[in-house]
């Protein structure tokens, strides 16, 4: 497929897309969602590590998704569009591989969204957060309703999402929202530090602790450490369990092979 929305590029085994519709500040509209999951599902994740998320552009992250093209939905377009974003923002959050959110900018609405269906989100000092919606008549419609109380916590999320208000990254920080804060010109390069740090460990263990993560978050906790424990015993049944130990023990580096 070819994208008119998103920029493309690689770094080793890192790949970086970003969100490009400089005309309304990186808003998501269908064309921008096809094109995201289009992307999504064709990325090779035994090449590929660790995927950046960013905005292009120095201002905008995504300004969340496109209130002219949501303005005359009915109920059941609404709820279309609605899930439409929610199922790709899904396909990230259970991408086999980590998502880091490079936040350069606004993160509004679906854009805050976005970012908190990455696994980690780091930002530039002038990143805003917020999720507005209720000022348009609507709620948060790609699962920030879900996702924002289980960051941040239920009280903070509420008095976000009643009030709208926007926060900025040292905010944003504090509230564990962002993992990190730094000035705009660093961004990139500490994402891709950070993605390089995670892409030089053994991809399975990687890809197992993602799930794990993700699908004990759910259950019981008796029910968790059963899962994790399974999980933990397959690592045994890895070549990159034997190299990483086999490397710490003759005290060299590891040679991971992904298998
Ligand atoms: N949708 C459409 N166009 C947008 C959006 C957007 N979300 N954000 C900005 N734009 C457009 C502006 O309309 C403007 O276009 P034009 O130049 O043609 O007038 C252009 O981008 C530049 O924007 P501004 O001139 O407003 O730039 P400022 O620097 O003055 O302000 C802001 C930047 C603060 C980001 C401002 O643009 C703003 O408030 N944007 C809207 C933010 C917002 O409310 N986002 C939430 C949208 S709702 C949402 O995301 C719901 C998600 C769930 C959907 C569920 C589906 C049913």
């Amino acid at each position: 497929m070819e994208y008119n929305n998103l920029k493309i590029s690689d770094n080793g085994n890192i790949r970086t897309v970003a969100i490009s519709v400089p005309k309304s500040l990186n808003a998501l509209n269908s064309c921008v969602l096809t094109e995201l999951d289009s992307f999504l599902s064709a990325i090779d994740t035994n090449a590929t590590r660790v995927l950046i998320i960013t905005g292009d552009g120095e201002k905008s992250f995504v300004a969340g998704a496109d209130i002219s093209e949501m303005s005359g939905l009915n109920e059941k377009d609404g709820f279309d569009f609605g899930k439409r974003g929610a199922d790709v923002f899904r396909k990230i959050e259970t991408l086999p591989i980590p998502v880091i959110a490079a936040v350069n900018g606004f993160a509004l609405g679906g854009g805050c969204e976005l970012a908190m269906a990455c696994d980690i989100r780091i930002a530039s000092s002038n990143a805003k957060f917020g999720q507005p919606e209720v000022g348009l008549g609507i709620i948060p419609g790609f699962s920030g309703t879900c996702r924002l109380a289980r960051i941040v916590g239920m009280g903070i999320a509420k008095e976000m999402i009643y009030t709208g208000r926007a926060i900025r990254a040292d905010e944003a920080l504090r509230i564990g929202l962002v993992n990190a804060v730094y000035p705009q010109e660093e961004l990139m390069d500490q994402a891709a530090a950070m993605a390089k740090k995670i892409a030089a460990n053994a991809p399975v263990a990687v890809r197992y602790a993602k799930i794990c993560i993700n699908e004990e978050y759910d259950l019981p906790t008796d029910k968790a450490i059963a899962f994790e424990n399974t999980m933990f015993g397959k690592c045994f049944a890895t070549s990159d369990q034997k190299e990483g130990m086999d490397a710490f023990l003759n005290k060299r580096p590891a040679n991971f092979k992904n298998e």
